[in-house]
């Protein structure tokens, strides 16, 4: 068994008593108060999920089970040799137990996934019988959607399981599906954008130089993808990605089914997708520059022109944050240090400067609409190679399928707070205006 197994045995058997505490003794606790705007306004601001993982302050971005992400590149242990990024595993580690892991505790599990990556023959023939052109993240979410075939948590409870125990099976579908989607999105990428012939994975190397082995890049991809993986994992529960999952999820529908759910729902033009559209619509004024950087003016009337045209500028602003997500802000550094000279990523330094400025000028949104994850990741994959900006959402999903995991494990673990979920959230428009 896992150390990080045992450890969660433990842990659960601890916090237990804590979720019957909160049930038992404070059930009639008023949270809030909801009014018309945050309904009107996407379940704005609307406490109604719980969490341990992590947390969105306003003004401060993302917190990991308490840390911060600056905190977590210095904390999380060992690096691998020459790698500037931790190991993917080790943030794993983090959110499922709430601890910083030891190297050993890494070491275990970069092994657990190693055992647990290979991905059944059926996967890959349905990622085949799509016909070409197909859209990466419905690709990849019909084939995650397929492996629910494999859920050890399904077979369990149709046999009868103890909902004290569910949670064992909920853990072991949740590492194995985490497992297998590097190579799941590596082979999408193969055969819409390759030769359609896939690499094989290599055992001995841990999630992020795995990954970057598959996609058939070579360092510093690596740790790219190291990053990448671990600025997405989670977001707090209320975005569309996560909400989606613990949404379905709260059904008792397996792993597979959740996820999905989840990357059907990251894939919009306002979530997730937003890290493609930057690059899009960098493409398209890098076009009319014909090559030549932007100066400040011109960059200026290509904002307010795609303004004026009734869309919205990619990558700029945040349903919760109220100031530059510290995602942009580590992906900015790393591209500060490693492409200064990428004339895209010139491009986006530009927007930095110019593009809050006039979304507080246009006066729609309450505070300016600071850059958020979206705006940088783009250019980093472009810069190493990964030109194909169609395939970077599939990279989101898997990042965000980390804190999904996470997430799930303790559906398991909380039970009580997750019975099909949401049942009366509507308001009845006849009622209100009766
Ligand atoms: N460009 C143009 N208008 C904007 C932008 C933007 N980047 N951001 C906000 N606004 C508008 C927004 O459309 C709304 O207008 P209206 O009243 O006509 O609907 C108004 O400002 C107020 O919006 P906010 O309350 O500040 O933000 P809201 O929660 O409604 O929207 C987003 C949040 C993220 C959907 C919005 O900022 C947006 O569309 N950004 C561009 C797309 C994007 O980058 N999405 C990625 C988000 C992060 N992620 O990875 O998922
Ligand atoms: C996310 O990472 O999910 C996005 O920033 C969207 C959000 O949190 O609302």
């Amino acid at each position: 068994m896992s150390n990080l197994k045992e450890v969660l045995r433990e842990k659960i058997n601890q916090q237990r008593p804590r979720t019957q505490k909160l049930h038992d003794e404070f059930s009639d606790f008023v949270v809030d108060k909801v009014t018309i705007g945050q309904i009107l306004g996407g379940m704005r601001g609307i406490k109604c999920l719980v969490t341990d993982i992590s947390y969105l302050d306003p003004k401060e971005g993302i917190r990991y089970r308490g840390y911060t992400l600056p905190e977590i590149f210095e904390k999380l242990p060992p690096r691998a040799k020459g790698a500037e990024m931790p190991y993917v595993e080790g943030l794993i580690y983090l959110l499922y137990t709430g601890d910083i892991p030891t190297k050993n505790q890494v070491d275990d599990l970069i092994d657990e996934f190693s055992k647990r990556r290979i991905v059944p023959r059926y996967v890959y023939e349905v990622i085949d019988a799509w016909p070409c052109c197909g859209n990466p993240m419905a690709i990849f979410s019909s084939a995650i959607l397929a492996m629910s075939r494999e859920s050890f948590f399904a077979k369990k409870y149709k046999a009868g399981v103890s909902k004290m125990d569910l949670w064992e099976p909920m853990y072991e579908d949740s590492l194995n599906l985490l497992a297998k989607l590097p190579e799941i999105a590596s082979y999408i990428y193969a055969k819409l954008y390759r030769d359609g012939k896939r690499i094989v994975g290599n055992p001995d190397l841990d999630l992020g130089a795995n990954f970057a082995h598959m996609m058939g890049k070579a360092k510093p991809y690596d740790d790219v993808s190291r990053m990448h993986f671990i600025i997405h994992a989670d977001h707090e529960s209320g975005n569309v990605s996560a909400h989606t999952a613990h949404l379905v999820g709260s059904s008792l529908s397996d792993i597979y089914l959740s996820t999905s759910a989840m990357i059907n729902g990251l894939a919009g033009p306002l979530h997730g997708l937003a890290n493609q559209e930057v690059l899009r619509w960098l493409q398209d004024l890098m076009d009319k520059m014909g090559g030549e950087t932007p100066t400040e003016n011109e960059m200026k009337q290509y904002v307010w022109d795609t303004l004026h045209s009734g869309q919205v500028i990619p990558g700029f602003g945040h349903a919760v944050l109220r100031k530059t997500d510290p995602r942009y802000t580590i992906q900015r550094e790393f591209s500060l240090k490693h492409i200064p000279e990428d004339p895209i990523f010139k491009y986006v330094d530009l927007l930095y400067k110019v593009v809050p400025p006039i979304l507080q000028e246009q006066g729609k949104a309450k505070n300016p609409p600071w850059p958020n994850v979206d705006a940088q990741s783009g250019v980093i994959q472009w810069h190493y190679g990964l030109t194909e900006y169609d395939f970077y959402t599939v990279l989101f999903g898997i990042g965000r399928s980390i804190g999904i995991a996470a997430t799930w494990y303790g559906t398991g673990l909380y039970n009580i707070h997750l019975k099909d979920q949401n049942r009366s959230l509507q308001i009845c428009w006849k009622k209100l205006w009766a």
